[in-house]
């Protein structure tokens, strides 16, 4: 049987053949796909396995397996493959790459070239997320993953303003059980609360794996060694593990744009175990909400009972066989996105566009209050109560149509979903009706409009309105709130907003209803007209202020600071971090927490020789001296040990051994181990000791309630196999205990602890109102994950960190200290 290879449908070469592409004006080293599906090597399970879960085998899996059995391989359709036909594993050369569903650009048909072919025509559709990731794309030399909006039809990768896009072909029938069925029949709704029923179909959810690992194959295709690729929303949670699976090289994010539902409705999901494995492939996990992140961590717990401790999970790196005990470490937190605000006040700037708000309102009769809904038609959005709340304030005469007009965009959405199609109705009878019974000749109600506009008109509507109501009964953020603020650069404007859109976490300036509430919903429409202008003005001012300050740029450079700790750090202090520091310096009370080996000293072999570097004693005193100012050492290091290496003051707060032990302005704290404790101890020593004596370069460290095997001076390979044999042995024996990884040092406890704990319990000794935290290692993010909003999070050196300020090394951290002197001296002169 002959296989042949072809780029976008055309054949090019059979099997065996080495197929070279010539290098193209964008590099893309993935562009073949098979033409045609061929089963030499196909007889093989029916159903493969991905991870330990039952899903139909992968094309990279069955290439593998093929090889192993000599066979020729294998692909179906559309799979992308290297190269190189024998390629093992395709891997790209881009160094970011996102994934979404939709791309960025919409295809259309051009018009039929003179040869008589069709031409293709690319649309951009400038959404919030191209805009702020643009640059970067551009800059890093990115690529964009997904389906170019047409079924059953292959494009080849090209480049759109800069940015490699690269389409992922679907069927008809895909998109029908995919998108349609189970991602939108069945994800939707219940992540939205089951505001509709969700339906649960089998089919469906096969479709669901099949498609989520074409996009997994295109962009591990498109990734290069070690690339970060960032993947979007519901329809592909099972993504970023088909990735890691595929290519444990590659950095992984992972962000849900919808709302993740309490586990109660979660649990319902047939697939609920599947769909929690999908998403925990990721390094990071970004939600909307504070609460969308609290329910993945939940349901994680209730379903896998993998330890969580604020936004960080320990998943086992090998599910299934996980007494080995080596844990990945994946952050599960909120990251609420925006919009480019300033883009959208530009646009309103602009003088035509005001011209024309000037106009919308005239054509609807210069209403003394125009009041405005812009939504998909969809059900999460609430527009049946906002109508209903409308028409009821009219029937109750609290408002009159010669005075209020409501115009409502319900933008075409999902169209041939059933649900769907039942609310068009059901909103398009409650307008009519509404319409029938209270508009006039002149002043219509509800001036109702079921088309997409060009976005000019939307900025236009937005300024022309009094009124925004956003009544969504479950959103994840709801953009549109964010869109209405950022353009009222006139400082005017009222703005009604759910408070089940995630957008009511930040925007607490704007009128928060409970949509639910009909009644609460009426007074706050109410409120909204009759709004004094001196209020309007105050209100929107904050929440300008809000949205400016967290545009989409900022949203996505936490995102991929938090994911890849930004591949190079900067000598000195960044400016950002200068100014975070201007607003600590002037806090009454402080506590600066500082690790040690890596912080304040860099990393030595013999960690008996660890010190800190020229400096930080001096900076550390000049903190001592000023009023309302705690320093502490957080070290995993043993107390002794921490205590020899740093030499502290007396007055500097110390904590050891991952908080187990405290010096806290008193003796050192006893630890009093139990009789179970000591016993384990003495089965870690055994073990420890029997591995560092059989492998060259290995250290023991002994610790009040644990032990560390330090490899550091051993070879890569022998470090690996020591710390390998060091977690069979005691996942073997001793299957409770703590286990830490740190740079070429792994260590066990018997009591479990962590930095995250030491540092709460220095908050309540010290009484601080702010925290300053810095590390350097994976233990450190046990701290910066129970920081507070008012806190600094400072990491030395890359990896990803939960830090939002990052210096280079423990010479930037004297510096960080010295300058924070200055700083308080400079805000609270008396206080030293
Ligand atoms: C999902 C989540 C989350 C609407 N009609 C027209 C039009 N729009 C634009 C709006 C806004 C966007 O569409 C809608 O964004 P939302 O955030 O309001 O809602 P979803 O579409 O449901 O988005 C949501 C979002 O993802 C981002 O993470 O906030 O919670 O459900 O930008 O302006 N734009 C134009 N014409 C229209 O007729 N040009």
């Amino acid at each position: 049987m002959r296989l042949s290879l072809g780029i976008a449908g055309e054949r090019l070469a059979t099997v065996g053949q080495r197929v070279v592409v010539a290098p193209g004006s964008y590099r893309y080293a993935a562009r073949l796909y098979l033409a045609v599906s061929v089963s030499r090597c196909r007889p093989a399970p029916e159903q493969g396995t991905f991870g330990w879960l039952r899903y139909p085998e992968s094309p990279w899996q069955e290439r593998r397996r093929c090889a192993r059995n000599g066979s020729s391989i294998s692909l179906s359709a559309e799979s992308p493959a290297t190269d190189t036909a024998s390629a093992e594993s395709p891997v790209g050369t881009f160094s970011l790459v996102v994934v979404s569903n939709r791309l960025p650009v919409d295809h259309e048909d051009g018009p039929e070239a003179p040869d008589g072919t069709a031409t293709d025509v690319w649309r951009t559709s400038p959404g919030g997320l191209v805009t702020a990731l643009e640059p970067l794309m551009r800059s890093s030399g990115g690529a964009w993953v997904g389906w170019p909006g047409v079924a059953d039809r292959s494009f080849e990768p090209f480049t759109n303003d800069g940015i490699n896009i690269v389409p992922v072909r679907l069927s008809a029938e895909e998109l029908e059980e995919y998108y349609e069925g189970f991602s939108n029949d069945t994800l939707w709704p219940l992540y939205h609360d089951v505001i509709a029923a969700p339906a649960f179909h089998r089919e469906t959810w096969e479709a669901y794996v099949t498609v989520n690992k074409r996009f997994a194959a295109a962009a591990a295709a498109s990734a290069a060694l070690g690339a970060t690729v960032w993947v979007h929303d519901y329809q592909l949670q099972l993504v970023p593990r088909m990735l890691r699976e595929a290519r444990p090289d590659l950095v992984i994010g992972f962000f849900n744009h919808i709302p993740f539902p309490p586990y109660g409705i979660y649990a319902q999901l047939p697939w609920r175990k599947q769909i929690l494995h999908g998403l925990l492939g990721a390094d990071v996990i970004g939600f909307q909400r504070l609460a969308d992140a609290g329910n993945f961590s939940r349901a994680v717990r209730r379903l896998y009972g993998y330890p969580t401790r604020g936004v960080v999970i320990d998943v086992p790196t090998s599910e299934g066989q996980g007494r080995s005990g080596a844990t990945r470490r994946v952050i599960a937190k909120h990251f609420p996105i925006s919009i480019d605000a300033v883009a959208y006040e530009e646009m309103a700037r602009r003088p035509e566009i005001q011209a024309r708000a000037r106009q919308i309102r005239e054509d609807l009769g210069n209403p003394k209050t125009l009041m405005l809904g812009v939504d998909r038609l969809d059900y999460t959005k609430g527009i049946g109560h906002r109508i209903k709340a409308f028409g009821e304030l009219l029937a109750d005469k609290r408002l009159n149509v010669e005075d209020v007009t409501l115009v409502q965009v319900a933008s075409p959405s999902r169209e041939r979903v059933e649900t769907y199609k039942a609310l068009r109705d059901e909103i398009e009878l409650a307008v009519g009706r509404l319409n029938g019974d209270f508009s006039t000749i002149s002043h219509t109600a509800i001036s109702y409009h079921h088309h997409g506009y060009p976005r000019e008109e939307m900025v236009a509507l937005y300024l022309a309105a009094d009124v925004m109501l956003v009544t969504a009964l479950r959103d994840g953020m709801n953009l549109v709130a964010k869109e209405y603020v950022a353009v009222r650069f006139d400082g005017d404007g009222v703005l009604v907003l759910s408070e089940f859109a995630g957008a009511a976490d930040e925007l607490k300036q704007a009128i928060l209803i409970n949509p639910h509430d009909i009644e609460g919903t009426k007074d706050a429409i109410e409120r909204a007209v009759v709004m004094p202008k001196r209020e309007r003005t105050r209100r929107m001012r904050a929440l300008r202020k809000k949205v400016f300050d967290n545009d989409v740029a900022a949203w996505s450079a936490s995102f991929l600071r938090t994911l890849t700790g930004g591949a190079a750090v900067q000598a000195g202090i960044p400016q950002s971090l200068r100014v975070a520091l201007g607003e600590m310096a002037a806090a009454d009370s402080l506590l600066v927490a500082l690790d040690f080996d890596g912080t304040l000293a860099p990393h030595v072999d013999e960690p008996e020789d660890a010190r800190a570097v020229a400096g930080t004693r001096e900076a550390v005193q000049r903190l001592l001296d000023q009023d309302g100012v705690r320093v502490a050492l957080v070290s995993g290091r043993a107390l002794a040990s921490l205590q020899h290496v740093a030499d502290p003051h007396q007055d500097v707060l110390l904590t050891g051994s991952h908080g187990i032990e405290m010096r806290l302005d008193t003796p050192d704290v006893e630890i009093n181990l139990l009789a179970g404790e000591v016993e384990q101890l003495d089965t870690l020593a055994r073990v420890l000791e029997g591995i560092s004596g059989s492998v060259a370069g290995t250290t023991i460290e002994r610790k009040p309630a644990g032990m560390a095997i330090h490899t550091r001076l051993a070879t890569t390979k022998d470090g690996e196999r020591a710390q390998r044999e060091a977690r069979e042995q005691l996942g073997e024996q001793l299957p409770g205990l703590t286990v830490r990884e740190g740079k070429n040092v792994l260590e066990f406890s018997v009591r479990s602890r962590t930095k995250g704990d030491a540092l709460d319990v220095l908050r309540a000794h010290t009484g601080a109102e702010r925290v300053l935290y810095a590390g350097d290692d994976v233990t450190d993010e046990d701290a910066f994950a129970v920081l507070r909003d008012l806190d600094l999070g400072l990491k030395i050196g890359p990896g990803p960190s939960l830090a939002g300020h990052r210096v280079r090394s423990p010479k930037e951290v004297t510096e960080v200290l010295n300058l924070l002197a200055d700083l308080r001296e400079a805000a609270r002169p008396t206080s030293s």
